[in-house]
C-alpha cells in the first residue's frame, strides 16, 4: 500500500509529516475506559474483533497517519510458556521469574505464533480490513533485552538490578536467553508480516538502562538476525527511551527509522544519525506537554517542526506512550497542528 507514512518511514519526501501517538488506544479515552469496565486487558487482547474495533475506532477518532495493533509487547511470553497477568494499577506481573540457566532452558527454541498467538494474527487481518486502503497498520514485539527484563525482574523495574546481575555474572546463561528470545521475536514479526501488517515497530523500551559498551556486548549481536530476517519486506522502526548515547548503536544494530525519546534533541541526533547515511526518525514531544498550558504544547509542536524544516524522514510522534490523563481534545488537536503546520513548513519559501 502507498501512504505518506510509509513513505516517511523510507526516507521519502511527503506533503506534510505524519504522525501517530505510541498508546494512541489506551486509557486516556473514556470508550476504552468503558470497554475496560466490562473484561480485562487480556480479555481485549485476546478478542480479535473488539482489539480490531479498538485500534480502529483510536485512530480513526484521532485523525492520525497509521494505527497500531492493538495488543502488549507481553503476550509473546504466552507462546513461550511463560505465565503472567496484569494486576490493577501494578502492571505485568510473571509468577515465576527466571533465576538460572536451568530456567532460560526450559524457553522452547522454536515457537508458532499461527498456533500460539493466532489471535494477534486475526486481530491483524480483520484491523487490515477494517482500516482498508485508508492507513497503515503497524505491528510490533518487544526487543530481547526489554523482554529479558521483565523475565528477571518479574515485573516492571526502576533500575533493572536483577537483570543486569543476571547478565553481568553468567554471560553463558545470558547469551542463551537473549538468543532464544530473538529468535521468538524473529519468528513473531515475520508471522505478523505475513497476516498483514505494513509496518514494524521494535519496542527496546527499557535498554536505555545500559551503557553503551554494554549495549555492543549484551544486546546488539542479537538483533541482527531480527533485521536480517525482515529485510525491506516493511520498515521497521526501531525504538529505545532513556539514554541518548545509545541510539548511534541502535542505528547500526538496524532498522529503518530510529524512535528517539523526548530526552534527545531530535534535530541534533538526527544530523549525528546522519553521518553515516541517511536514516528516518520518529519522535519526540514529550508526552507530558499534553497535560501542560495548550499555548505551550502549541509552541514546542512547531518549534520541533521548524527545526525539522523541509527533510524528508520524519515520523511526529511523543518520545514515549500517551500519559492516562491525557484529554482527548487536546490529542487530537496536536494531529491537526502537526498536519497544518508541516504542510505550511513544506510550502513555504
Ligand atoms: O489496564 C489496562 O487497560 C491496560 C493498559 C495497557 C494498554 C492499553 C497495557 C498494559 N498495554 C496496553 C497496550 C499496548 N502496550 C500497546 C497497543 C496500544 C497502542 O499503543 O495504541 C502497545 C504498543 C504496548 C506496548 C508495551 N507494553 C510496551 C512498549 C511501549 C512502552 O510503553 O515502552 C511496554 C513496556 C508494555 C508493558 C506494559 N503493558 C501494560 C503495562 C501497564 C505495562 C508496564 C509498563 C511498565 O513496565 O512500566
Amino acid at each position: 500500500m502507498a501512504h505518506p507514512f510509509l513513505d516517511a518511514c523510507w526516507g521519502k519526501a511527503t506533503p506534510y509529516t505524519p504522525v501517530w501517538f505510541m498508546r494512541q488506544a489506551g486509557r486516556y479515552q473514556p470508550e476504552y475506559r468503558a470497554l475496560r469496565s466490562r473484561f480485562s486487558f487480556m480479555e481485549l487482547c485476546k478478542t480479535p474483533s473488539i482489539a480490531a474495533q479498538i485500534a480502529v475506532s483510536a485512530a480513526e477518532s484521532l485523525g492520525v497517519d497509521a494505527a497500531i495493533l492493538f495488543s502488549d509487547i507481553l503476550v509473546i511470553l504466552e507462546a513461550l510458556g511463560i505465565g503472567f497477568e496484569f494486576t490493577k494499577g501494578e502492571g505485568p506481573c510473571i509468577r515465576t521469574p527466571l533465576r538460572d540457566i536451568r530456567d532460560v532452558e526450559r524457553i522452547p527454541t522454536e515457537i508458532d505464533p499461527n498456533s500460539s498467538l493466532h489471535y494477534v494474527m486475526e486481530a491483524i487481518q480483520l484491523t487490515k480490513e477494517a482500516l482498508g486502503d485508508r492507513i497503515p497498520l503497524i505491528g510490533f514485539s518487544g526487543a530481547p533485552f526489554t523482554l529479558a527484563s521483565y523475565l528477571i525482574e518479574g515485573g516492571s523495574s526502576r533500575d533493572h538490578a536483577r537483570t543486569k546481575a543476571f547478565m553481568y555474572s553468567d554471560r553463558g546463561a545470558w547469551r542463551e536467553l537473549m538468543t532464544r528470545l530473538a529468535e521468538a521475536v524473529k519468528r513473531y514479526l515475520l508471522a505478523q508480516i505475513d497476516a498483514g501488517v505494513d509496518c514494524i515497530q521494535l519496542f527496546d523500551s527499557w535498554v536505555g538502562a545500559l551503557s553503551p559498551e554494554d549495549y555492543t556486548e549484551f544486546v546488539q549481536p542479537y538483533l541482527h538476525p531480527i533485521f536480517e530476517a525482515i529485510g525491506n519486506q516493511v520498515p521497521v522502526i526501531h525504538f529505545a527511551t532513556g539514554n541518548p548515547s545509545l541510539l548511534p548503536l541502535m542505528r547500526r544494530a538496524g532498522g529503518h527509522v530510529i524512535g528517539i525519546d523526548h530526552r534527545a534533541s531530535l534535530p541534533r541526533v538526527w544530523q549525528e544519525l546522519e553521518s553515516e547515511g541517511p536514516i528516518a526518525v520518529q519522535g519526540n514531544l514529550d508526552p507530558a506537554l499534553l497535560l501542560g498550558d495548550e499555548a505551550l504544547l502549541k509552541e514546542r509542536t512547531i518549534s520541533l517542526l521548524e527545526a525539522v524544516g523541509k527533510r524528508p524522514g520524519h515520523i511526529f510522534n511523543l518520545g514515549h506512550g500517551i500519559l492516562p490523563s491525557s484529554d482527548p481534545q487536546r490529542v487530537r488537536m496536536l494531529v491537526d497542528l502537526v498536519h497544518e503546520e508541516s504542510n505550511r513548513i513544506r510550502n513555504s519559501s
